[in-house]
Protein backbone atom coordinates (compact mmCIF):
# COMPACT_ATOMS: atom_id res chain seq x y z
CA UNK A 1 0.00 0.00 0.00
CA UNK A 2 0.95 3.30 -1.17
CA UNK A 3 1.69 5.71 1.90
CA UNK A 4 0.40 9.15 1.73
CA UNK A 5 1.66 12.25 3.24
CA UNK A 6 0.47 15.76 3.76
CA UNK A 7 1.92 18.87 3.04
CA UNK A 8 1.59 22.65 2.35
CA UNK A 9 -0.46 23.37 -0.78
CA UNK A 10 1.50 26.49 -0.99
CA UNK A 11 4.80 26.55 1.88
CA UNK A 12 5.49 29.62 4.02
CA UNK A 13 9.00 28.75 3.32
CA UNK A 14 9.03 29.52 -0.79
CA UNK A 15 10.05 25.68 -0.68
CA UNK A 16 13.12 25.91 1.39
CA UNK A 17 12.61 22.55 2.62
CA UNK A 18 11.82 23.93 6.41
CA UNK A 19 8.33 22.96 6.38
CA UNK A 20 8.43 19.11 8.25
CA UNK A 21 7.32 17.35 5.16
CA UNK A 22 10.41 17.46 4.15
CA UNK A 23 11.60 15.14 7.02
CA UNK A 24 8.97 12.52 6.41
CA UNK A 25 10.09 13.18 2.21
CA UNK A 26 13.45 12.26 3.19
CA UNK A 27 12.55 9.55 5.50
CA UNK A 28 10.73 7.73 2.60
CA UNK A 29 13.62 8.02 0.09
CA UNK A 30 15.94 6.79 2.73
CA UNK A 31 14.21 3.42 2.61
CA UNK A 32 13.16 3.53 -0.93
CA UNK A 33 9.51 3.74 -0.18
CA UNK A 34 7.37 5.19 -3.24
CA UNK A 35 4.84 7.93 -1.44
CA UNK A 36 2.03 9.81 -2.56
CA UNK A 37 1.69 13.40 -1.30
CA UNK A 38 -2.23 15.09 -0.71
CA UNK A 39 -1.63 18.93 -0.66
CA UNK A 40 -3.66 20.61 1.91
CA UNK A 41 -4.47 24.49 2.09
CA UNK A 42 -4.10 26.48 5.58
CA UNK A 43 -8.12 26.59 5.39
CA UNK A 44 -8.48 22.97 4.69
CA UNK A 45 -5.41 21.52 7.41
CA UNK A 46 -8.66 23.31 9.96
CA UNK A 47 -11.67 21.75 8.75
CA UNK A 48 -12.72 18.53 9.81
CA UNK A 49 -11.46 16.03 7.13
CA UNK A 50 -7.77 16.77 8.50
CA UNK A 51 -8.68 17.14 11.97
CA UNK A 52 -9.26 13.80 12.15
CA UNK A 53 -5.93 12.92 10.86
CA UNK A 54 -4.44 15.52 12.72
CA UNK A 55 -5.67 16.82 16.29
CA UNK A 56 -3.91 20.00 16.05
CA UNK A 57 -4.31 20.85 12.53
CA UNK A 58 -0.75 20.80 11.31
CA UNK A 59 1.02 19.03 8.48
CA UNK A 60 2.94 16.39 7.85
CA UNK A 61 0.26 13.50 8.32
CA UNK A 62 0.72 9.90 7.25
CA UNK A 63 -1.77 7.31 6.15
CA UNK A 64 -0.99 3.87 5.62
CA UNK A 65 -3.99 1.42 4.87
CA UNK A 66 -6.51 1.92 7.46
CA UNK A 67 -3.31 3.46 9.57
CA UNK A 68 -3.00 7.82 10.27
CA UNK A 69 -0.20 8.95 12.30
CA UNK A 70 0.51 12.61 12.67
CA UNK A 71 3.82 14.35 14.66
CA UNK A 72 7.14 13.39 12.35
CA UNK A 73 9.05 11.55 15.43
CA UNK A 74 6.27 9.05 15.32
CA UNK A 75 6.25 8.60 11.71
CA UNK A 76 9.94 8.62 10.51
CA UNK A 77 10.29 5.89 13.69
CA UNK A 78 7.25 4.11 12.22
CA UNK A 79 8.65 3.99 8.54
CA UNK A 80 12.08 3.36 10.12
CA UNK A 81 10.58 0.14 12.04
CA UNK A 82 9.00 -1.30 8.94
CA UNK A 83 11.44 -0.72 6.31
CA UNK A 84 15.67 -1.54 6.49
CA UNK A 85 17.57 1.57 6.07
CA UNK A 86 17.06 3.60 9.12
CA UNK A 87 17.77 1.55 12.43
CA UNK A 88 20.68 -0.78 12.71
CA UNK A 89 19.83 -4.45 13.62
CA UNK A 90 21.44 -4.48 16.96
CA UNK A 91 19.13 -4.00 19.21
CA UNK A 92 21.13 -1.57 21.67
CA UNK A 93 22.84 0.50 18.59
CA UNK A 94 18.87 0.48 17.87
CA UNK A 95 18.21 2.22 20.87
CA UNK A 96 20.80 4.43 20.97
CA UNK A 97 19.84 6.05 17.31
CA UNK A 98 16.31 5.80 18.85
CA UNK A 99 17.32 8.28 21.59
CA UNK A 100 19.13 10.58 19.03
CA UNK A 101 15.52 11.29 17.20
CA UNK A 102 14.09 11.89 20.49
CA UNK A 103 17.26 14.04 21.87
CA UNK A 104 16.89 15.59 18.24
CA UNK A 105 13.25 16.56 19.01
CA UNK A 106 13.17 17.08 22.75
CA UNK A 107 16.64 18.59 23.86
CA UNK A 108 17.98 20.62 20.34
CA UNK A 109 15.16 21.86 18.71
CA UNK A 110 12.45 23.65 21.21
CA UNK A 111 15.16 26.05 21.71
CA UNK A 112 15.93 26.63 17.78
CA UNK A 113 11.97 27.19 17.65
CA UNK A 114 11.84 29.31 20.44
CA UNK A 115 14.35 31.58 18.34
CA UNK A 116 12.35 31.30 15.30
CA UNK A 117 9.24 32.06 16.97
CA UNK A 118 10.79 35.76 18.22
CA UNK A 119 12.36 36.58 14.99
CA UNK A 120 8.52 36.32 13.69
CA UNK A 121 6.38 37.26 16.56
CA UNK A 122 8.64 39.72 18.88
CA UNK A 123 10.73 41.88 16.21
CA UNK A 124 8.49 44.82 17.16
CA UNK A 125 8.50 44.36 20.93
CA UNK A 126 10.72 46.42 23.29
CA UNK A 127 12.04 43.63 24.59
CA UNK A 128 13.22 41.48 21.68
CA UNK A 129 17.08 43.00 21.17
CA UNK A 130 17.38 42.16 25.31
CA UNK A 131 15.83 38.90 24.94
CA UNK A 132 18.38 37.70 21.57
CA UNK A 133 21.20 37.11 23.72
CA UNK A 134 19.51 34.65 25.74
CA UNK A 135 17.65 33.11 22.98
CA UNK A 136 20.77 32.23 21.38
CA UNK A 137 23.01 30.97 24.02
CA UNK A 138 20.20 27.96 24.65
CA UNK A 139 20.89 27.14 21.27
CA UNK A 140 24.67 27.72 21.38
CA UNK A 141 24.90 25.37 24.96
CA UNK A 142 23.10 22.32 23.08
CA UNK A 143 24.94 22.97 20.07
CA UNK A 144 28.27 22.93 21.66
CA UNK A 145 27.26 19.76 23.45
CA UNK A 146 26.63 17.99 20.30
CA UNK A 147 29.61 19.64 19.06
CA UNK A 148 31.86 17.76 21.39
CA UNK A 149 29.55 14.72 20.97
CA UNK A 150 30.08 14.13 17.39
CA UNK A 151 33.80 14.98 17.43
CA UNK A 152 35.24 13.83 14.04
CA UNK A 153 32.99 11.34 13.45
CA UNK A 154 30.73 11.05 10.29
CA UNK A 155 27.17 10.43 11.90
CA UNK A 156 25.84 10.10 15.50
CA UNK A 157 26.72 6.53 16.27
CA UNK A 158 28.09 4.42 13.06
CA UNK A 159 26.04 4.40 10.46
CA UNK A 160 23.55 6.44 9.19
CA UNK A 161 20.51 6.16 11.34
CA UNK A 162 16.96 7.69 11.52
CA UNK A 163 19.12 9.81 14.64
CA UNK A 164 21.25 11.67 12.16
CA UNK A 165 17.84 12.21 9.53
CA UNK A 166 16.15 14.06 12.70
CA UNK A 167 19.21 15.82 13.71
CA UNK A 168 20.30 17.29 10.49
CA UNK A 169 17.26 18.07 9.82
CA UNK A 170 16.81 20.14 13.36
CA UNK A 171 20.27 21.83 12.24
CA UNK A 172 19.06 23.07 8.74
CA UNK A 173 16.31 24.81 10.61
CA UNK A 174 19.88 26.95 12.22
CA UNK A 175 21.43 27.59 8.66
CA UNK A 176 20.19 30.75 7.61
CA UNK A 177 21.19 31.93 11.41
CA UNK A 178 25.07 32.15 11.29
CA UNK A 179 25.21 30.21 14.57
CA UNK A 180 26.13 27.26 13.02
CA UNK A 181 29.91 29.03 12.32
CA UNK A 182 31.68 28.45 15.62
CA UNK A 183 30.48 25.12 15.08
CA UNK A 184 32.71 23.61 11.70
CA UNK A 185 32.34 19.86 12.55
CA UNK A 186 28.45 20.36 12.98
CA UNK A 187 28.02 22.58 9.97
CA UNK A 188 30.40 19.70 7.90
CA UNK A 189 27.59 17.53 9.33
CA UNK A 190 25.02 19.59 7.93
CA UNK A 191 26.30 19.37 4.48
CA UNK A 192 26.51 15.80 4.75
CA UNK A 193 23.20 15.23 5.64
CA UNK A 194 22.33 17.55 3.18
CA UNK A 195 24.49 15.68 0.34
CA UNK A 196 23.04 12.52 0.48
CA UNK A 197 20.80 11.67 -2.64
CA UNK A 198 17.78 10.74 -0.95
CA UNK A 199 17.65 14.36 0.73
CA UNK A 200 18.46 15.66 -2.48
CA UNK A 201 15.66 14.11 -4.28
CA UNK A 202 12.96 14.81 -0.96
CA UNK A 203 13.87 18.54 -1.48
CA UNK A 204 13.82 18.59 -5.00
CA UNK A 205 10.40 17.22 -4.77
CA UNK A 206 9.28 20.10 -2.11
CA UNK A 207 10.75 22.77 -4.67
CA UNK A 208 8.61 21.68 -7.56
CA UNK A 209 5.43 21.63 -5.53
CA UNK A 210 6.19 25.03 -4.26
CA UNK A 211 6.95 26.35 -7.81
CA UNK A 212 3.76 24.40 -9.51
CA UNK A 213 1.87 26.60 -6.60
CA UNK A 214 3.65 29.84 -7.27
CA UNK A 215 3.21 29.63 -11.34
CA UNK A 216 -0.82 29.46 -10.33
N1 LIG B 1 5.42 18.50 16.19
C1 LIG B 1 4.83 18.49 14.88
C2 LIG B 1 5.60 17.50 13.98
O1 LIG B 1 6.81 17.31 14.20
O2 LIG B 1 4.98 16.91 13.08
C3 LIG B 1 4.89 19.90 14.32
C4 LIG B 1 4.16 20.02 13.00
C5 LIG B 1 4.19 21.45 12.50
O3 LIG B 1 4.72 22.37 13.16
N2 LIG B 1 3.62 21.66 11.31
C6 LIG B 1 3.58 22.99 10.75
C7 LIG B 1 2.15 23.38 10.46
O4 LIG B 1 1.37 22.59 10.01
C8 LIG B 1 4.35 23.02 9.43
S1 LIG B 1 6.06 22.71 9.66
N3 LIG B 1 1.81 24.65 10.74
C9 LIG B 1 0.53 25.18 10.47
C10 LIG B 1 -0.29 25.40 11.70
O5 LIG B 1 0.15 25.03 12.81
O6 LIG B 1 -1.38 25.97 11.54
C11 LIG B 1 6.57 24.22 10.56
C12 LIG B 1 7.08 25.25 9.64
C13 LIG B 1 6.22 26.07 8.95
C14 LIG B 1 6.73 27.07 8.14
C15 LIG B 1 8.09 27.25 8.02
N4 LIG B 1 8.61 28.27 7.20
O7 LIG B 1 7.86 28.98 6.53
O8 LIG B 1 9.84 28.47 7.17
C16 LIG B 1 8.94 26.41 8.70
C17 LIG B 1 8.43 25.41 9.50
Amino acid sequence: MTPIITAFESSPDRGRGLARDMRVRWALEEVGQPYEVRLVSFKEMKEPAHLALHPFGQIPTYEEGDLALFETGSIIFHIAQRRPGLLPEDPNARARAITWMFSALNTMEPPIIEREASVLMERDKSWYEARRPMLEDRIRTRLGQLSNRLGDADWLDGDFSAGDLMMVMVLYRLESSGLLADYPNLAAYLERGKARPAFKRAFDDQLAVFKASAAK
